[in-house]
């Protein structure tokens, strides 16, 4: 049996899989995506992931796309330790927040690529940003490698971005009466959102994490950081010390 993760070690995406798959305890091997090279859009790696986006997962050579659900379908053919609610009820609600939190990767790249793609995109002569834009598959994934080429993202578009990851810890807080996410126990509920929670904790708003201000979520983000998997997971810090 091989677990192969196409994955870049600072994606949010890749993080929550790398998470997941620590969780399980499963061995894995990783071949990095240089997403700045734009190797994500390379033929090859569009043949394993038509998006063009990471992470892909290789089971015994059968590639599958999108983190959330290869996350369900790890835990569906490695079920020890479960990751999802039995109860049916609670993982209808875990999919429809995984799916919540997907709808915010798009807050998170406007701060997360100022750091990476945007460095390579702006130095693009016109015709060389032209090139790498005809080899993006969506149309929406396109336009941002457009705006962060030649026209970055204003401090009204990032305090936008903000306010809509506080009002995502926000919903957690009031989430927390069982200490996790769902259902009381440790879930994917929880490791879809701990790589959008590490990015505000570091760079975005770290108060918004301190105790005072939300209780519930800063308790489980120690929690989550404390589990040993979280380590091996490797979130290592996304701004390079000066
Ligand atoms: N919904 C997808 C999102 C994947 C995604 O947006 N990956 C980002 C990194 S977190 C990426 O590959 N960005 C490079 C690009 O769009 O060119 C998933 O969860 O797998």
């Amino acid at each position: 049996m091989t677990l192969i993760l196409h994955h870049a070690w600072k994606s949010s995406a890749s993080r929550r899989v790398r998470l997941f798959l620590e969780e399980k305890g499963l061995a894995w091997e990783g071949r990095e995506v240089d997403l700045s090279r734009q190797q994500q859009h390379s033929p090859e790696y569009l043949a394993v992931n038509p998006l063009g986006v990471v992470p892909t997962l290789l089971h015994d050579g059968r590639p599958l796309h999108e983190s959330g659900t290869i996350c369900e379908y790890l835990d569906a053919v490695f079920p020890d330790p479960p990751l999802r609610p039995r109860d049916p009820y609670d993982l209808a609600l875990m999919r429809n927040w995984v799916r919540h939190v997907d709808g915010q990767i798009g807050h998170l790249i406007r701060f997360n690529w100022r750091h990476s793609i945007q460095k390579r995109a702006e130095k693009m002569t016109d015709a060389e940003l032209q090139a790498a834009l005809e080899r993006i598959p969506s149309a929406e994934r396109r336009d941002v490698w457009q705006r962060v080429a030649r026209r970055p993202y204003t401090e009204e578009e990032l305090a936008e971005s903000k306010a809509a990851l506080l009002a995502l810890l926000d919903q957690m807080e009031g989430m927390m009466a069982g200490g996790w996410l769902i259902g009381g126990a440790y879930s994917l509920a929880d490791i879809a959102v701990a790589p959008f929670v590490k990015r505000v904790s570091e760079e975005i708003a770290p108060e918004a994490l301190a105790p005072s201000a939300r209780p519930g979520v800063a308790a489980w983000w120690a929690a989550v950081q404390s589990r040993p998997a979280y380590a091996r997971a490797r979130f290592d810090p996304f701004v390079d010390p000066a």
